[in-house]
């Protein structure tokens, strides 16, 4: 392997091709802290070229690579194996946004920039850049990408690959692939682009994306609604669907236990509804209209809830900050999960038509098989996605509790999604954590047509491999 870093630091300053054990440990260990690996080498590039120049090098020397982004994914995809023979890659040097297109309502970024700068940057010229989500502040693009990231936007706006217009894309030779175009229209064969998006550094390398940009609304306004049960919670946001359409951004749910533990770890996180109700909704419409359009229709559709007995209690913020606060509670969730010690994340989707069987059913199982559990249910239910996660009983240590009981847990979890006809991961991924379900679930045919698309696209099996699928 001498060889290999000798041909690396012909282009690579020492600052930028990290080897000793205390400079590559900030990147070896994932957000949850579930996953630790070894590295031969981390790799900082700094320009589309540098990162083909190192692909072909690791393809000529058979050198695996992990692309990592800001490392806070869910399912390990970016950290290495312990094998101690991967390079890992990452972009945090190439942080540029290149362009603004205003006329085509774009924007054209490097895989390194933090989310959080492509909102700023979008909004200092009047646009809204949508993906929305807890790790926006660290999180870059290039991860959103790979991970086709959803986030609390995407009832209105959609995934991380609805946003997305272009990329360019190093190939597992070493290849660049220029398709920077920012099109909304291209029916040029196979959809390349969308290939990419999703395939969490499995099938090639993202450098630069174009993204759409969309106008910025005028007038948002947040709620907070308390709702006895899940077929409730599911009409009203039926209601919201029918009465306020396209102006319906987010519809976030929390169950009580979830802001339980919020204000255990968190204690001025307390929620304003009356009585620790079972199911706390965060509600945001958004509009370019009037600040008195949105608020009235707001109230209007509260108003019918109540009547309808849909909901028992409602508190509209009452300024921005308050809104503010509405959304911090809503996102100190995961926080609190961590500050809690280790736990079981489900990142599921299931119809709107079976997820209150899914939940009925699969609360009441894991209750009378773990007594002690606590089922710290949250997430976007407007798009049916439920953050499922199981924070071990208080009197049990979480690591030895999970130990034993993770496999039987996720298997009951995942029997039921199958039942409902879910899927095993919304917006998280599959990574290294849910390799082994992904045939199962898949279903032979297409598990056989991913394994095709990988070994055409990256014959040496370099590119993150026994991620998402082994070869
Ligand atoms: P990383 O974790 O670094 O990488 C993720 C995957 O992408 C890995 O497989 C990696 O190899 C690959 N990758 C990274 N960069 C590239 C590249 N340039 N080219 C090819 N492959 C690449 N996710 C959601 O979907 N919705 C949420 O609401 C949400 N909320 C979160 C809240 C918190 C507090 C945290 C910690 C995480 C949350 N996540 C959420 C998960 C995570 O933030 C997203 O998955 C995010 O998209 C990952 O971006 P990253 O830059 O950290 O990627
Ligand atoms: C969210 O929606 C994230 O807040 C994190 O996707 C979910 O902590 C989780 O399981
Ligand atoms: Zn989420």
């Amino acid at each position: 392997m001498q060889a290999f870093i000798t041909q690396l630091q012909t282009f690579l300053k020492p600052s930028f091709l990290l080897t000793v054990e205390i400079d590559k440990a900030p990147y070896l260990t994932d957000w949850r802290k579930k996953f630790t690996g070894k590295a031969l080498a981390v790799l900082l590039p700094g320009t589309t070229d540098e990162v083909a120049k190192i692909v072909q090098l690791c393809a000529e020397h058979q050198v695996a690579i992990v692309p990592q982004g800001g490392h806070t994914g869910f399912c390990g995809g970016a950290t290495p194996d312990t094998s101690g023979s991967q390079i890992i890659m990452n972009f945090k040097r190439m942080n540029q946004i290149l362009d603004v297109d205003v006329a085509n309502q774009t924007i054209t970024v490097e895989a390194g920039c933090i989310l959080q700068a492509i909102q700023e940057k979008a909004a200092s010229h009047g646009f809204l850049f949508p993906l929305s989500l807890g790790a926006e502040g660290s999180c870059m693009i290039g991860g959103n990408l790979a991970t086709n990231a959803g986030g609390t936007n995407v009832l209105r706006y959609g995934n991380t690959r609805d946003l997305c217009l272009g990329l360019e894309v190093v190939t597992a030779k070493g290849e660049i692939w220029n398709g920077l175009k920012g099109l909304r229209k291209d029916n040029t064969g196979y959809d390349l682009r969308d290939l990419f998006i999703g395939s969490e550094g499995t099938l090639g390398i993202i450098t630069t994306a174009v993204l759409k940009l969309y106008p910025l609304p005028i007038s948002q306004w947040a709620t907070l609604v308390a709702t006895d049960n899940i077929a409730s919670t599911i009409s009203l946001l039926n209601l919201f669907q029918k009465r306020a359409n396209s102006l319906l951004t987010g519809f976030e749910m929390m169950t009580r236990d979830s802001l339980d533990l919020n204000t255990k770890h968190f204690p001025h996180m307390s929620n304003p509804l009356k009585g620790n109700p079972p199911y706390t909704v965060l509600i945001e419409l958004s509009d370019h209209e009037s600040e008195e359009h949105v608020k009235d229709l707001l109230q209007s559709v509260l108003e019918e809830a109540f009547e309808s007995n849909l909901i028992t209690d409602a508190v509209i913020a009452s300024n921005l900050s308050q809104a503010n606060l509405f959304w911090q509670m809503r996102e100190h969730i995961t926080l609190a999960q961590a500050e809690e010690g280790a736990n079981l994340k489900h990142d599921i989707t299931i119809p709107l038509s079976s997820l209150d069987s899914f939940i009925t059913a699969t609360d009441q199982i894991i209750r009378s098989k773990y007594p002690g559990v606590r089922v710290i249910n949250f997430g976007h239910l407007g798009d049916g996605n439920l953050h499922y996660n199981i924070a071990p009983p208080s009197d049990r240590d979480p690591k030895s509790f999970n130990q034993e009981n993770e496999k039987p847990i996720m298997e009951l979890v995942y029997g039921q999604v199958e039942r409902c006809q879910g899927s095993i991961s919304a917006e998280h991924g599959i990574g290294q954590l849910k390799l082994m379900d992904l045939r199962a679930h898949k279903g032979d045919v297409a598990h056989d047509l991913m394994r095709a698309l990988k070994t055409a696209l990256d014959p040496q099996n370099i590119l993150n491999p026994h991620k998402v699928i082994s070869i």
